[in-house]
């Protein structure tokens, strides 16, 4: 297991990172959720970024991810992706949370990016199992980090402690593989 990825407890609109991924929703437009959160903790110049993006695009579907500035965060952009809604495993949900997980990885690198924060997708109001969601999280970027260099440190922040510890295990089953 590389020492690129790690897990964090706590609350993702304090870290000082490049990049913060938000789990939101197709309208852009802010939520509930670490959604609220970020949009709280950024201001209204985060709600201005996303509304041009959203002009400009139209509604960000499911498995995809936009970019934009971070307003008052440390952070130096906010990547939008929307995770699926769960409903039971036979509507692509895993592959489009696969999805969200890649493409906000290529985005951040494409920017030129190398730290970057991820929440848990999907596992709030989205109601993805929190263990099966956690496990295509971290193959996903495990995964994405074998075949790319670029980026430098990625942090799963989690905040619950059931999130956390199922995290903790996966990341330390894969450190433990010969
Ligand atoms: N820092 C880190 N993680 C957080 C924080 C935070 N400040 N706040 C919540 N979480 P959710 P979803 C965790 O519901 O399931 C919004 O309304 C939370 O405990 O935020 O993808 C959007 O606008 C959970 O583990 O996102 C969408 O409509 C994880 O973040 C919808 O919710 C994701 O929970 C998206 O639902």
């Amino acid at each position: 297991m590389q020492p690129r990825v790690q897990v964090l407890q706590g609350d993702i609109t304090t870290l000082d990172v490049d990049v913060i991924v938000n789990a939101a929703n197709p309208s852009l437009l802010g939520g509930g959720g670490v959604d609220g959160a970020i949009h709280r903790a950024a201001g209204p110049a985060l709600l201005e970024a996303c509304k041009q993006v959203r002009q400009q695009q139209g509604e960000c579907p499911p498995g995809h991810a936009v970019i934009t500035t971070a307003g008052n965060l440390r952070a130096k952009a906010v990547i939008h992706t929307v995770g699926p809604v769960w409903r039971g495993g036979d509507e692509h949900e895993a592959r489009l949370l696969e999805d969200a997980y890649r493409n906000s990885l290529q985005l951040a690198e494409a920017n030129g990016y190398t730290t970057i924060a991820f929440p848990a997708i999907s596992t709030g109001v989205y109601g993805y199992p929190k263990a099966a969601a956690a496990e295509i999280a971290v193959n996903t970027i495990t995964d994405y980090l074998t075949r790319h260099h670029h980026l430098q440190q990625i942090y799963f922040v989690c905040y619950d402690d059931e999130t956390t510890h199922l995290y903790q295990r996966l990341l330390t089953q894969l450190g433990d593989e010969p």
